[in-house]
């Protein structure tokens, strides 16, 4: 089955199993969004089905919901599960510090609160999103419907004030339509090409109203795998 995968799908694949390596009987995990993570779920499928483990997975997406189900995984909500060992989930990039910008996928704010639910966070991933700085990836930044225009507007002047001036902020499209979340809202990228400050632009974008979440991850990734399509695994 390995060799039948592309290098990428080799790399990532290499990355989720070995951090299913780490789920012990009886745990209660958040199951991330995207294709690294739905390698995860298979992986993690495999083994409750091998093993016989009782495991209940919290998704954080439809997406994954629905992997998962299909699967055969016993899927419970957050509140459901109240509490979480591990969240498993990729990531868009990652800094040295295991900062992270996620949000690629259109999940930011289920995964966000999932991951922050856990005990452990652990990313997955190929080496290719480890980036000395956060900010090549266009930043997601979830917002309401209500007032995009103005949210837009002030995101801009924010983001003048953290040297950031001029960036492009373009609204996410699905086809001619824009995007819209498993929550109801939209998304704006940011396409900043650098973050000098990652932890003061999470807290800053958080208190523009309309916005409801954006993907800087800042001190919640524990650990991150990265997987290489010759079987290498990095930790
Ligand atoms: C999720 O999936 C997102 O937060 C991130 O945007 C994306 C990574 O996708 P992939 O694993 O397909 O590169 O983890």
């Amino acid at each position: 089955m390995f060799a039948d995968l592309s290098p990428a799908d080799q790399a990532k694949y290499v990355a989720a199993k070995r951090a299913v390596e780490l789920v012990e009987d009886g745990m209660k995990l958040g199951l991330g969004t995207g294709s690294t993570a739905a390698w995860m779920v298979r992986c993690l499928a495999q083994r409750v089905k091998a093993e016989g483990l009782r495991i209940q997975g919290v998704p954080t997406s439809t997406r994954t919901a629905d992997l998962a189900r299909e699967l055969g995984l016993e899927v419970v909500t957050l509140d459901q599960a109240g509490h979480l060992d591990i969240t498993i989930d990729g990531t868009d990039e990652f800094d040295s510090a295991l900062n992270l910008i996620k949000g690629g996928g259109g999940a930011l704010l289920q995964e966000k609160i999932v991951a922050s639910a856990s005990d452990r966070m652990i990313v997955i991933a190929d080496f290719d999103k480890h980036v000395p700085q956060l900010g090549k990836f266009p930043l997601p930044v979830e917002v309401l419907g209500f007032g995009l225009a103005s949210s837009r507007d002030h995101i801009a002047r924010l983001l003048a004030d953290h040297g950031l001036a001029g960036c492009d902020i373009t609204t996410r499209k699905q086809g001619d339509a824009p995007f819209v979340t498993d929550e109801g809202n939209f998304i704006l990228d940011l396409h900043l090409a650098q973050i000098p400050d990652a932890p003061a632009l999470a807290i800053a974008l958080n208190q523009v109203p309309g916005v409801v979440e954006n993907g800087l991850f800042i001190d919640i990734c524990d650990r991150v795998i990265l997987g290489a399509s010759d079987g290498r695994i990095e930790e």
